[in-house]
């Protein structure tokens, strides 16, 4: 079963010129459970690489990796599965050159967005952005709580969250409807990610058991 529940988008400028791969390590040592590698300037050959050798880290700690946007990559080094956008391929491609078995998570933008996915049997959805985020400002408008409240009484997927999520407002986001929550930032950008990722986690989880109490 696919554990959403703290979901680490990788971002190297946010890493504040660290060891990209000593963050992800720290982060999946405080709780991360899936790992997505987002890479929107790398060399085909450079993503690769820096995809085969976060794989053989994560195989170690059994959690899935990712690809973001690219489907070639994927499927070159065999990684656990792909988040697609609604401009990248399209699922039903997606799907039909991974074959069965592999994870495709989908970014959903807008009330249409939630509606057409009814369609597809994704892995998840990510409802994106939850709210307004410098991390990423090319986005349509935050979806916030009342439009996460309204994704989750349409779609029967699993909902991740993504965008201005932390330990501060993650346990709101669990009690209106998201099964896990996508950060960058938040794990990326503290002074410790293994850390910032175990109390990401402590939240969420909390919020999972005890979704109407809000200590926060
Ligand atoms: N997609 C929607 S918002 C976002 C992405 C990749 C960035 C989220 O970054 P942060 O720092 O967790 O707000
Ligand atoms: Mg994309």
């Amino acid at each position: 079963m696919l554990n959403l529940e703290l979901y680490l988008v990788t971002d190297e400028a946010s890493c504040l010129g660290r060891d990209f791969f000593w963050v992800v390590e720290e982060a999946v040592k405080g709780g991360v459970t899936m790992v997505q590698l987002r890479e929107k300037s790398l060399s085909t050959r450079a993503f690769i690489d820096r995809a085969k050798r976060l794989k053989s880290l994560l195989e170690t700690y059994n959690v899935p990796l990712i690809i973001n946007d690219r489907v070639d990559v994927a499927l070159a080094v065999d990684a656990d599965g792909v988040h697609i956008g609604q401009s990248d391929m399209p699922f039903q491609t997606a799907h039909r050159l991974l074959g069965e078995g592999k994870i495709i998570g989908l970014s959903a933008e807008k009330q249409t967005d939630i509606l057409e996915a009814e369609h597809w049997n994704l892995s998840y959805l990510a409802v994106s952005p939850l709210f307004a985020t410098p991390t990423k400002t090319d986005t349509e408008m935050p979806w916030e709580l009342e439009g996460l409240q309204w994704a989750r009484q349409q779609s029967r997927h699993p909902l991740v969250v993504i965008g201005g999520l932390h330990t501060d407002n993650a346990h709101e986001a669990i009690s209106n409807g998201a099964n896990g929550i996508a950060v960058v930032s938040a794990i990326c950008s503290a002074p410790s990610p293994r850390e910032a990722a175990a109390a990401l986690k402590k939240v969420i989880q909390d919020a999972i058991l005890w979704p109407a109490s809000n200590n926060t």
